[in-house]
């Protein structure tokens, strides 16, 4: 059966996996870090798409100590049959195929279960080897490596060291083990970070509800279990601690309509602002889209009728918008469909249209059977009151959002008094410095290319936005002056395209009070301009720790490590001078080692994972002190790349 002439077809095929190697952005989008998790998450898609079929219900990732890692599921094993059109087995073709945009038309396999990433022979493509066992009574084994074609001294990419071999080694286990190890000529670091792994399979755990996901680490001997028999319900529970919910227990729905999965789960809080969170196939849309247009129409529908039989809205009464119900609102909308296509500009935005008239059908229907429940009425009651009470001040005040539309000709009214303006016009390059402190802002002033650098110095602390309505909020002269001085307008008359700085850096000091006002102005721009942070917007300024000199030699350094290196370089005979802030150096330090495009660090603030950094901003700024220490004694270092900052030069 298995072919022993390998011909023009199998050459066609590793060409396929040579060109991955060629352009890996244009595969996994990029070779960083990023990238690297990328080809690992091909592998754990696979397992968990084979558990979310109902086939698995474990995964397990293991790192090792020579730099590979491992996913193993125990599900039915890839196809080792002889594919009839491939002529080689199954697992050979998973992994020597590209698949275009996740599909794969073939006649032996329905891809029913596979929901998306058949991406495996990408991995297999940026690996130095790839190792696979398939466990079904016997285990099955077979081997693919990269390597240096002398010929023609090209890298042949993912090539099968041997065609798939039946070990004949009995075995009761079931499923599939994947072990890889990245090509450290592809990635610019092929060090896999725990704690992004681990970030990831929580979530995955929360999507999965019943699904273990088992984290080894060989090199630390850390080992961490995922498990929710609650699923989203869990999730949900999660995003809310440290926030003072109005009911205990979520509520909770689970169906399937028009072949699309709808799952969700919501509970309400005391807070005024919104955190929903989606997925398509366990993939976060944090632009949103059609399923979230459905459950938010279903949710205003649902509601509004509850409201008038219950007669808490009067026939003369307008109804409520989806605006007033979702002030509070935590909610997680996970759907489960095929041919999924993404939008939007990270295209984390789900544009199949027929998504949403399922998710408002499912949302409508569940949502109106709980409340039939005699026990959920009471929970009901609280959220209509509460959106009444939205209403009442939408209503009442309508100042908020006419205060926002005014923040748009905030600029005219020239209340942008502390800014020094850029002369340039071209947003794209121009910047823009909010900078903490009267002194430092001043030096800043000097130090600045006045043609695309503007300035503003913050004086105060701006307002802790956290916990506090948006007429309120838009009170505070700091946050006014900011707001007229983007030019986008906030919340949800938020529009990109007045943006006058394409660069927004935010230049504080590296001490507790700097660290403060970075998260303000973080969950700010976190809570009520989300897009601007999306779309690349915002970076944090990093000033060095240090000056080494001696004579007229002068080295900075902006960590400890780099302290040595900078001592070792000025040799004997150095000084040190430590900057406790901003307002130490003068304009020519300031600008050469905080502002210079040329010679500067700077963070840029990036949201991989949205549903985990509004967590992180309610731990941090919300009104629980014991959270917030915690969090802030685990992560002291806040010029570190974390959740919210990806280092960029
Ligand atoms: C550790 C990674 O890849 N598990 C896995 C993959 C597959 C199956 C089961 C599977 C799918 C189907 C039928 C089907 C895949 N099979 C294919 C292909 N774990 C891991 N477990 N039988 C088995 O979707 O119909 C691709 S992935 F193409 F061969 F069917």
């Amino acid at each position: 059966m298995a072919k022993t002439n390998y011909n023009a077809e199998d050459i066609k095929i590793i060409e396929g996996l040579d060109a991955v190697r060629l352009r890996p952005g244009m595969y996994i989008g990029t070779t960083s870090v990023k990238g690297l998790h990328h080809i690992l998450w091909e592998i754990v898609d696979n397992a968990v798409d084979e558990a979310s079929n109902g086939f698995a219900n474990r995964v397990e990732v293991k790192l090792y100590k020579d730099g590979s890692a491992s996913v193993e599921d125990n599900g039915r094993g890839i196809p080792t049959d002889i594919h009839s059109k491939a002529g080689v087995s199954g697992v050979q073709v998973v992994f020597t195929q590209l698949h275009a945009g996740g599909k794969f038309d073939s006649e032996n396999y329905n891809f029913s279960g596979g929901l998306h990433g058949v991406g495996a022979s990408v991995t297999n493509a940026l690996s130095e080897w790839l190792k696979v066992e398939v466990y079904k009574n016997t285990v099955y084994s077979m081997e693919f490596h990269s390597y240096l074609d002398e010929k023609s001294g090209k890298i042949k990419s993912g090539v099968p060291v041997a065609p798939l071999k039946d070990t004949k080694v009995k075995t009761k286990k079931k499923g599939t083990f994947v072990r890889f190890l990245p090509d450290k000529r592809v990635f610019e670091t092929t060090q896999f970070s725990v704690e992004t792994i681990l970030k990831r399979l929580r979530e995955i755990a929360f999507l999965n509800k019943g699904l273990e996901i088992d984290f080894y680490d060989e090199n630390t001997d850390f080992h961490r279990v995922y498990k929710y028999e609650g699923g989203l319900i869990n999730f949900v529970k999660y995003l809310n601690e440290g926030k003072t919910t109005l009911y205990d227990e979520p509520l909770y729905a689970c169906t399937e309509k028009d072949g699309i999965m709808v799952e969700f789960a919501v509970q309400h809080t005391d807070a005024y602002v919104e955190s929903i969170y989606s997925y398509v196939n366990n993939i976060p849309t944090g632009e949103g889209g059609m399923h979230e247009t459905g459950f938010r129409s279903g949710v205003t529908r649902v509601l509004n009728d509850f409201a008038r039989t219950k007669n808490i809205l009067k026939d003369k009464d307008e109804n409520l918008l989806g605006d007033d119900f979702k002030e509070g609102l935590t909610a997680i909308l996970s759907i489960k469909m095929k041919n999924v296509q993404f939008e939007g500009q990270t295209k984390t935005k789900l544009g199949n249209p027929e998504a949403r008239p399922a998710v408002e059908y499912v949302t409508v229907n569940e949502l109106s059977a709980l409340m039939n429940n005699k026990k959920l009425v009471k929970i009901f009651e609280i959220i209509i009151n509460k959106a009444l009470n939205a209403a009442k001040v939408r209503l009442a005040a309508k100042k908020a959002k006419e205060i926002a539309r005014a923040s748009k000709s905030i600029e005219s009214q020239n209340l942008v008094g502390k800014l020094a303006a850029c002369s340039g016009r071209k947003a794209e390059l121009n910047e823009l410095f909010i900078v903490e402190g009267d002194s430092a802002g001043g030096s800043a002033k000097q130090a600045r290319m006045r043609q695309f650098q503007a300035i503003l110095p913050l004086r105060g602390k701006p307002l802790n936005v956290e916990k506090k309505k948006l007429d309120h909020i838009l009170q505070n002269t700091e946050i006014r002056t900011i707001i007229s001085a983007l030019g986008t307008g906030i919340a949800s008359e938020f529009d990109l395209s007045g943006l006058k700085f394409h660069k927004v850096i935010i230049l504080s000091d590296a001490d507790q009070d700097g660290a403060h006002i970075k998260a303000i102005l973080l969950t700010f721009f976190f809570r009520y301009m989300r897009e601007l942070i999306n779309a690349g917007h915002v970076y944090m300024g990093i000033p060095p720790l240090y000056k080494v000199y001696k004579g007229n030699v002068e080295e900075y350094a902006y960590d400890d490590k780099e302290l040595k290196e900078k001592i070792e370089k000025v040799g004997k005979g150095y000084q040190i001078q430590r900057y406790k802030g901003l307002g130490e150096m003068d304009p020519g330090q300031l600008w050469e080692t905080t502002m210079n495009p040329k010679t500067r660090t700077l963070m840029q603030v990036t949201i991989d994972d949205a549903a985990e950094a509004d967590r992180l901003i309610t731990v941090l700024m919300g009104d629980e002190v014991g959270e917030r220490k915690k969090y802030i004694f685990e992560h002291a270092d806040f010029n570190k790349e974390d959740t919210f900052a990806k280092i960029k030069r």
